[in-house]
């Protein structure tokens, strides 16, 4: 620690000339940044030299998206020195946290896969597995959301400016991706051989981000490769005068990384989305390769050492990419190229929407990657004989990789690897029996589950150290090595001290919310009311409009039927795709709410409505811990698994939810008594809808649903678009809100009931923290270790 300190003072002197005195918060951030990130890096030297001499297989985890949060509280905590840093920093007049304020949140993702990706990551490394994460660095994260007038309005998120200080460049191990062009076979003495012509040349370059561990030796990296043209302006183009013309390639090329798709579970083909993920398996791919090469002196062993991970089909060029490394680089054969292939790769799906399911087509991606294609269609020409040689009655309508004209990448991802996995049992479960149910046929044994986990160190240890401690002091076990051991806590349920201790810090971290709300919003929030939270990205499958819906219910019932219920505050936080105009409209709907109900005394007495604009995994860290109800009401059967459901039962939320996803998992971990469930089940969902549901007849047929919709129009005042949801709901309402809504009432008004027995209500609460082990990103990733990878940890 005294060194680290030392190098802080040293690097404020060399770096501006200023002793710790004179510096300002801004060089103390980049100082920090700098150092930990070094330290780190000279970690990984010494593990990866041991990796290297044990010669053991390794992961590398393909994902278009990792939410990495923010680095340096979890790098500083990790590394043990936090309340060092933070001492050090008092003493001379800092305070860590308005530093750690400073950092960015490299947003480089959307939502739940993107931070499932990052737990993972943190969670292995805390295991001292090996892996190395590939990505994008994208120069834009996810948009900065603002909401004006009700609307959400983007901004982009220059977040390298001050993020780029946790990043090393690593310039001797660029590789070059190659696009277009035309691909020819050419007899020479060595045989048969493929030439690539006239194609376009991009170079990847490199940018590694270190991943540390929780008390442990071991860091691994994630490398994000960032775009650059081959070879600068045209000089030729440039002495003609042709100015803008010289630097367009420049431009083209580093257009690829620029920015990140804010679509979510959505799927539109997309030229430069083909170019994102050509570009970043190739680079990985190429560098894996020629790694492996140099140790081993031969691909032959790949697959015993090597395990590619396909985070959804996103990543899923690496297959082609792969067959084409080995045959027209290093000259296997197809059936050999093949064989390794198949041994190589593992995926995981995490969406059944069919608008997510990736399809390309033909037309589009045969120009961009010729021999790329070229290969798929071979590999789908050769599974689709195997089918028919096999002789199962299969529907290669449905397994087809190509199909009409299009190219299906889950399709390619199950037939060409071996593994194939959900994200909870209900989700793995329909992928069996439905999704791709033919596939299961014939392949048996390939699809299972892993059930989602989440980094209970950054989501318990960090973004709540008030409980952390208080659980430490009571348990004696260190539950943040091993969260398992939190059940523990069981033993303390009839205990009312131990109650009144939880409830107390639940209401710290609800002031600390409200202050939040207060500095953000204007508004100001009761924290003896119960905080009614719903935070995920905005979809209709998702249902916050079903969540409106009972709001909308209990401001007609304050107002005109004289309830007076227990006082609540609703909490959003969400963004929407930036072309989703329907979760626009959502988001517009709730802000007008929240407009109204401010405007009424008599109501805000009871109810208040917050949208928290912005959302982002800094943002989820101060509103998690403070939760008392978590709402997981998706369409039963839509959501493949959730995580912020984990994360809120992991801090004391009581979930209300449908039975989707791991809400299932949740449900048989507490127990019926410990959960409000409510709502149609996936089977119920999908017979309706066999049936022809018609949300009219819903409408018609319930007086509170009719009520609560007629009331919801007379809230419109040109501005507000409460007509224009309502008659989506009644005409529409795909996603069955409707017929879920008398349910979910009922669980509402059990929700207000409990929770004024505070001694009950503690109960639950602290049943649900203590049952929360299971959902531990380390149980989850020793999953994929033992069932999946077959990979040790580096001692
Ligand atoms: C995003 C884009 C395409 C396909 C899936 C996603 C995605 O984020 N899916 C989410 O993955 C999470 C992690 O597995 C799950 O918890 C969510 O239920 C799922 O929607």
């Amino acid at each position: 620690m005294d060194s680290f300190t030392k190098a802080i003072k040293r690097y404020l002197e060399k770096r501006f000339g200023n002793s710790i005195e004179d510096a300002s918060e801004r060089q103390i951030y980049q100082a920090l940044m700098v150092i930990t990130r070094d330290k780190l890096a000279e970690k990984r030297y010494h593990y990866i030299n041991k990796l290297k001499e044990s010669e053991q297989k390794r992961v590398y985890y393909m994902s278009m998206e990792f939410l990495v949060g923010k680095t340096l509280r979890n790098n500083l905590y990790n590394l043990g020195i936090e309340s060092e840093v933070k001492n050090f920093l008092s003493e001379n007049g800092f305070v860590l946290d308005k530093i750690y304020d400073i950092e960015p949140d490299p947003g480089l993702g959307n939502g739940g896969l993107g931070r499932l990706a990052s737990c993972y990551m943190d969670a292995l490394t805390s295991q001292e597995y090996p892996i190395t994460g590939f990505s994008i660095l994208y120069e834009f994260g996810i948009f900065k959301q603002v909401i004006s007038n009700g609307w959400q309005q983007e901004f982009p998120d220059n977040w390298l400016d001050l993020g780029k200080y946790g990043l090393i460049y690593r310039s001797d191990e660029e590789v070059e991706i190659k696009f277009y062009g035309e691909t020819k076979e050419q007899w020479t003495s060595d045989g048969l051989r493929i030439k690539y012509e006239d194609y376009t040349p991009i170079i990847a370059e490199p940018y590694d981000l270190m991943i540390s561990g929780y008390e442990t030796d071991a860091v691994n990296v994630l490398r994000l490769w960032k775009s650059k043209a081959s070879g600068g302006f045209n000089m030729r183009l440039f002495e003609q005068g042709e100015y803008s013309k010289s630097v367009e390639s420049k431009a083209i090329a580093e257009s690829i990384s620029k920015l990140l798709y804010p679509a979510d579970d959505n799927n539109k083909g997309k030229e430069l989305r083909i170019k994102q993920q050509y570009f970043f398996t190739s680079a990985s791919l190429q560098q894996i390769v020629k790694m492996h090469y140099k140790a081993y002196n031969t691909l032959d062993n790949l697959a015993e050492k090597v395990v590619i991970h396909i985070n959804d089909t996103h990543p899923s060029l690496c297959i082609p990419e792969l067959m084409r490394i080995l045959m027209d680089e290093y000259e296997y054969s197809w059936d050999k190229a093949w064989e390794i292939t198949i041994k190589t790769f593992a995926y995981t799906n995490h969406t059944i929407m069919a608008e997510a399911l990736e399809k390309w087509s033909v037309d589009l991606f045969r120009p961009i990657l010729p021999r790329i294609y070229t290969i798929i269609s071979e590999i789908n020409n050769r599974f689709c004989k195997w089918c028919k040689d096999i002789g199962a009655s299969v529907d290669l309508e449905e397994m087809s990789i190509i199909h009409n004209d299009m190219i299906r990448m889950a399709n390619l991802c199950i037939v060409s690897s071996y593994s194939v996995n959900g994200v909870s049992k209900l989700h793995s479960d329909i992928l069996k029996k439905d999704t791709f149910k033919s596939f299961n046929r014939i392949y048996p044994g390939k699809f299972t589950n892993v059930t989602n986990g989440i980094a209970h160190r950054r989501w318990l240890g960090q973004a709540n150290p008030e409980l952390t401690k208080y659980l430490n002091e009571l348990l004696e076990v260190d539950f943040i090595k091993d969260l398992s051991s939190i059940e523990n806590l069981l033993e303390y349920k009839s205990d009312e001290s131990v109650i009144n201790n939880l409830e107390n810090i639940k209401k710290i971290k609800k002031v600390q919310l409200a202050e939040y709300i207060k500095k953000n919003t204007g508004l100001t929030v009761d924290t003896n009311s119960i905080f009614d939270v719903q935070i995920k990205r905005l979809h209709e499958y998702k249902r916050q409009l079903l969540n409106a819906l009972h709001i909308i219910y209990l401001y007609k019932e304050i107002k005109y039927n004289a309830l007076k219920p227990y006082p609540r505050t609703f909490i959003f936080s969400a963004k929407a795709s930036s072309g989703y105009v329907m979760a626009k409209n959502i988001i517009k709907l709730i802000c007008s709410i929240s407009e109204i109900i401010e405007m009424d005394p008599e109501v805000r007495k009871y109810i208040k409505v917050v949208f928290l604009e912005d959302y982002r995994v800094s943002l989820a860290e101060k509103i998690i811990p403070a939760a008392d109800v978590s709402e997981q009401i998706s369409q039963a059967g839509k959501e493949a698994s959730g995580t912020g459901n984990m994360k809120l039962m992991l801090n004391g939320a009581l979930t209300l939810g449908t039975m989707d996803g791991a809400n299932v998992e949740i449900y048989n971990a507490v127990g019926k008594d410990n959960i409000f469930i409510f709502g149609l089940s996936s089977e119920e969902v999908s017979d309706l809808s066999e049936r022809g549901y018609r949300s009219e007849e819903f409408y018609q047929n319930s007086s509170v649903i009719k009520e609560t919709i007629d009331f919801m129009r007379t809230l419109d005042n040109g501005d507000s678009n409460f007509n224009y949801m309502a008659d989506y709901l009644v005409s529409r309402d795909p996603y069955m809100c409707l017929a879920d809504f008398e349910s979910y009432l009922e669980q509402q008004k059990l929700i207000e009931k409990t929770y004024q027995d505070r001694i009950k209500w503690g109960q639950m609460s602290l049943v649900n923290i203590a049952n929360s082990g299971i959902f531990s990103a380390d149980r989850a990733t020793s999953e994929y270790v033992k069932e999946i990878w077959n990979i040790k940890k580096v001692k």
